[in-house]
């Protein structure tokens, strides 16, 4: 007397869950793109910044070499030149002189060779060469030669020195030209971090603004569709009444309030009469709308504690709380000329005794209806009261 209960899929609700997974993809997708481009908005301010460092740097030593090594070439220029090729003439005073000023020399080629050659644009290399070559003319041999053996021509050196001054001057003024646009370049990268982040963080803002949107209409959607889901689950798709997984939930909660309450719970399973004969004359559809109708009548029928399910095909079950064997027959007349077509049914009864199973108080239920056909159909039968409530026949 069971079949199994139609599947219901309703294709807008299955567009509605692609609709919301997608969504929840794109917000995981726009979190995640976002991650990314603040990621690199970091990084990309740290490189600049470990540039802009590293171009002061160079910079600051640069110029502070050039400094010292300019210092060096003016002292060195005002130095008395009157030395002559005999030094030893000029006895120790002399000795010392050219002591000191060729240990200044080699003071100013040690610091112009600190400086770093590739941190060097062309022309300051150029100046560079011109200093060492000036270098050298003063000082042939570097390092140091022999003190004795240094050639000094007072006139020559001093076009020397004037060729290390100058070429100093041009190296000063290229330096201060490249710390200038360090703080150029600086003040350019600061002001644009600065800008990049502000639109980082409005971008975060408003992305953030639009995420909380998109996942709570996503999260409401959701919860939507899992409420028609669960609706969908539990509901019969032709008679729109509780299914069979809705009345074996609904009966399992009312068994558990009835053994809380001591309350009498009634269960009937009813069963249309000669339906197949009905499909037969009708036709299936009449049959379906029959059912419909029927399914529908009782509904508005019945007190809203009270449930009505399809078992399935043409056999329905009622759930009564609070109901005993008396109050269910006289509600199953009522119910009697609610189905279209006058059509008749048969009505198994059955009154729940304490430890006794949803299935087993089913299958006595099933049971009486099954002695209800026996007898002759439209007709209520009592589980273990059969004579008593038989009720007379009354063919369709
Ligand atoms: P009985 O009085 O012994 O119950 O006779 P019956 O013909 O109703 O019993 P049976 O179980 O042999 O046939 C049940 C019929 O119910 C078979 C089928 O044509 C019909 N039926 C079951 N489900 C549906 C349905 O969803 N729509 C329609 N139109 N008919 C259905
Ligand atoms: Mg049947
Ligand atoms: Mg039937």
């Amino acid at each position: 007397m069971s079949a199994a209960p139609r599947a219901t899929v309703l294709p807008v609700d299955s567009i509605a869950v692609r609709r919301a997974f997608r969504r929840q993809l794109l917000i995981g997708g726009l979190v995640l793109a976002l991650l990314a481009f603040a990621t690199l908005v970091l990084l990309l301010e740290l490189r600049l910044n470990e540039e802009v460092q590293t171009g002061y740097r160079q910079a600051l030593s640069i110029a502070q070499r050039v400094l010292d090594a300019h210092r060096l070439a003016l002292q060195l220029s005002q130095q008395p030149m009157a030395l002559t090729v005999d030094r030893m003439a000029g006895g120790n005073a002399a000795r010392q002189d050219l002591e000191r000023w060729l240990s200044q020399l080699q003071h100013l080629h040690e610091q112009i060779d600190q400086i770093p050659e590739p941190s060097l644009t062309a022309d300051e290399r150029i100046r560079f060469r011109q200093i060492e070559s000036a270098l050298a003319g003063i000082v042939p041999s570097a390092p140091r030669p022999a003190a004795d053996r240094v050639p000094v021509d007072p006139d020559r050196n001093r076009t020397y020195f004037e060729t290390i001054a100058s070429s100093l001057d041009a190296l000063s003024a290229s330096v201060s030209t490249r710390a200038l646009q360090a703080t150029e370049r600086s003040r350019t990268l600061d002001l644009l971090a600065r800008y990049s982040l502000g639109v980082a963080a409005l971008l975060a803002v408003s992305f953030g603004g639009v995420f909380s949107l998109l996942m709570w209409r996503s999260q409401a959607t959701s919860r939507e569709v899992m409420g028609a889901l669960d609706r969908m689950a539990r509901e019969d798709g032709l008679t729109g009444i509780t299914n069979r997984r809705g009345l074996d939930d609904g009966l399992m909660i009312e068994l558990a309030r009835a053994r809380r309450s001591g309350e009498t719970l009634t269960v009937v399973m009813l069963d249309l009469d000669y339906f197949k004969r009905y499909n037969d004359r009708r036709g299936h559809g009449a049959g379906d709308v029959l059912l419909r109708g029927a399914a529908q009548a009782w509904r508005r029928q019945l007190r809203p504690t009270d449930l009505l399910a399809r078992y399935g095909g043409e056999e329905f079950t009622l759930v009564l709380p609070s109901c005993d064997a008396e109050a269910a027959c006289h509600l199953i007349e009522r119910l009697r000329p609610l189905v279209p077509e006058r059509q008749t049914f048969s009505a198994g009864v059955a009154i729940w005794e304490e430890h006794e199973s949803p299935e087993q108080l089913l299958r006595r239920a099933d049971q009486a209806l099954l002695v209800a056909k026996k007898q002759g159909r439209n007709r209520t039968v009592v589980s273990g009261d059969e004579p008593q409530m038989s009720l007379p026949l009354k063919m369709a």
